[in-house]
C-alpha cells in the first residue's frame, strides 16, 4: 500500500506509516498485536480481519452531540464551499487509510459527496467524487468494503425513507440507492448495505406497520434486480438496530431481519451487516446477535464498535473489550470467515478526543483488539478442548435413541415411554464457568 499525498496538504503531518512494534513497545501510534502479514492457521491478519475505515465518524463528524457544537477542527474541515470541503476530505482519508494501513473503507453517498435537494445535482455531486476515489483507489490499493445511501439526515426522510408513507419520499429514495448502488459498483464494492434509520414509527395511532414493511420488501427487491442489472455481484447487507432515531425500527435484530428475509424471498441476495452497539441497545450482546445471523448462514460483515454499559444509546466506541471481540471472532472462525465482509470500524472518537493523532489511537486499539482477539479465537479452535466439550454436551443425540429423534424415527408417544424406561434425568452440570475459565486462560497466553 502506498502512503498517499496529492501534495497540496499534509493533513496528519508527524505521522508516518504506523508500525507493528509488538507488546513491549510504549510507543502510541505502533501496532502491539496486529500485524497484517503474519498468519493465523491458514490466512493472514489482514486477510482474516479484513478491516474498514468508516468515512463517516472520521472524516465528516466533528464531534457534535445534541447538546454542543463541533469540538473537532482539522485540517480538512475549513474548506468553504461543500465541494471544497469533500474534495480536501477525500484526500485526508486516503492519507489517513495508507498511513493507518486499513485496506477498506465504507461511505455514504452524501459523506463522499455534497448532498443537493435538485436530482441531478445530487447526481453530478456524486459522480465527481466517485471518479476522485477511484484514482486514489487505484493509486494506493485500498478497497471499497461497502457503500450505502443516508436516508436518514434529510428532512424528507423524517417519516421514513422506503418505508414512508409519502411514494414521492420512497421514490426519491430510491435515487440515492440508485446512485450509491453504482457508486459501489464503480468502486469495486464487495457488499452494499442498507441501514433503516428511519424505517420504523414514532407512533402506531398514525402508522399502518403492516403495509410499511411490505414498501420495503418491495422497494428493497428492487434495489436488488437494479444491482444485478448494472453488475453488481456482491452481497447487498441490511443492518439491524431496534431504535435510535425512531422510537421502534424494523430491522429490530438479527433474528427479525431473517425472518424478514426469508418471508419476502430476500434471503438469497440480502445478507446482514451485524454491529456491536445494535445488538446491545436490542438486550443481546454482540456475539448473540452474530450467531443468529450466521446459524442461517446470513452473517454477511461487522460493524465493529461498542456500547457503554451505562448509557441506553448508541455510543460508537471503538471496540476495547477482548471478551467481546473473542465472543465474535469464535463466530467468524466457525464460519469460515467474512468475505466479501469485513470488520468496519462504525466507531468514534470521543468528541472529548480533539487531536489529530487521537483518530490514529482509537483505530489502532481497535485493530489490536481484534487481531489479539483472532488469535485467542483460532488458538481455541484449534488447540483447547472448547468444541469437544460443547459437543459432548449433545452426545446423546449422535446414535441411539436420541437419534433417532434427531432422523424423525420417533413418534411423540415414543417419547413418553422412552422417559418412562429411563427413570429421572441425571443432572448433568452445564460448567460455564470451566468454558469461561478457558477462555481467559487463553486471553493470558496470548
Ligand atoms: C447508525 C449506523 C450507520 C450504518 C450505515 O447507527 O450504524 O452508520 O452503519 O448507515
Ligand atoms: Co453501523
Amino acid at each position: 500500500m502506498t502512503s498517499y499525498f496529492t501534495g497540496a496538504h499534509e493533513y496528519f503531518p508527524g505521522i508516518g506509516r504506523i508500525p507493528f512494534e509488538g507488546v513491549d513497545s510504549d510507543n502510541p501510534l505502533a501496532f502491539k498485536h496486529y500485524d497484517a502479514t503474519r498468519k493465523v492457521g491458514d490466512r493472514t491478519m489482514a486477510e482474516h480481519l479484513r478491516f474498514a475505515v468508516a468515512y463517516w465518524h472520521t472524516f465528516c463528524n466533528g464531534g457534535r452531540d445534541p447538546f454542543g457544537s463541533a469540538t473537532r477542527h482539522f485540517g480538512w474541515t475549513t474548506p468553504s464551499t461543500p465541494m471544497a470541503l469533500a474534495e480536501a476530505r477525500i484526500d485526508a482519508a486516503f492519507e489517513f487509510f495508507t498511513k493507518l494501513g486499513a485496506p477498506y473503507y465504507c461511505f455514504h453517498d452524501t459523506d463522499l459527496a455534497p448532498d443537493a435537494d435538485s436530482v441531478v445535482e445530487y447526481e453530478q455531486n456524486l459522480r465527481h467524487m466517485v471518479t476522485l476515489a477511484r484514482e486514489r483507489q487505484q493509486a494506493t490499493g485500498v478497497k471499497l468494503l461497502w457503500g450505502t445511501a443516508n436516508l436518514f439526515n434529510h428532512p424528507r426522510y423524517m417519516n421514513g425513507a422506503a418505508t414512508n408513507p409519502d411514494f414521492a419520499v420512497v421514490a426519491r429514495a430510491a435515487v440515492q440507492v440508485k446512485a450509491a448502488i453504482d457508486a459501489t459498483v464503480e468502486l469495486g464494492g464487495g457488499s452494499y448495505v442498507f441501514w433503516g434509520g428511519r424505517e420504523g414509527y414514532a407512533s402506531l395511532y398514525n402508522t399502518q406497520m403492516k403495509r410499511e414493511q411490505e414498501h420495503f420488501a418491495r422497494f428493497l427487491g428492487m434495489a436488488r434486480d437494479y444491482g444485478r442489472s448494472v453488475g453488481f455481484k456482491g452481497q447487498f447487507l441490511i443492518e439491524p438496530k431496534p431504535m435510535e432515531p425512531m422510537k421502534h425500527q424494523y430491522d429490530f435484530d438479527a433474528s427479525t431481519v431473517v425472518g424478514f428475509l426469508q418471508r419476502h424471498g430476500l434471503d438469497a441476495d440480502f445478507k446482514l451487516n451485524v454491529e456491536a452497539n445494535h445488538a446491545t441497545l436490542a438486550g443481546h450482546t454482540f456475539a448473540h446477535d452474530l450467531q443468529v445471523a450466521s446459524d442461517h448462514g446470513l452473517l454477511g460483515s461487522i460493524d465493529a464498535n461498542r456500547g457503554d454499559a451505562q448509557n441506553g444509546w448508541d455510543t460508537d466506541q471503538f471496540p476495547t473489550d477482548l471478551d467481546a471481540a473473542v465472543g465474535a471472532m469464535l463466530v467468524v472462525l466457525r464460519q469460515g470467515g467474512l468475505a466479501p465482509g469485513g470488520l468496519n470500524f462504525d466507531a468514534k472518537a470521543r468528541r472529548e478526543s480533539t487531536d489529530v493523532e487521537d483518530l490514529f489511537l482509537a483505530h489502532i486499539g481497535g485493530m489490536d483488539t481484534f487481531a489479539r482477539a483472532l488469535e485467542v479465537a483460532h488458538a481455541l479452535l484449534a488447540g483447547s478442548p472448547l468444541e469437544r466439550w460443547r459437543d459432548e454436551r449433545y452426545a446423546s443425540f449422535d446414535g441411539g435413541t436420541g437419534g433417532d429423534f434427531v432422523h424423525g424415527k420417533l413418534s411423540f408417544a415414543d417419547l413418553r415411554d422412552y422417559a418412562a424406561g429411563h427413570g429421572e434425568p441425571v443432572p448433568t452440570s452445564g460448567k460455564q464457568e470451566r468454558y469461561e475459565n478457558l477462555v481467559h486462560q487463553y486471553m493470558q497466553r496470548h
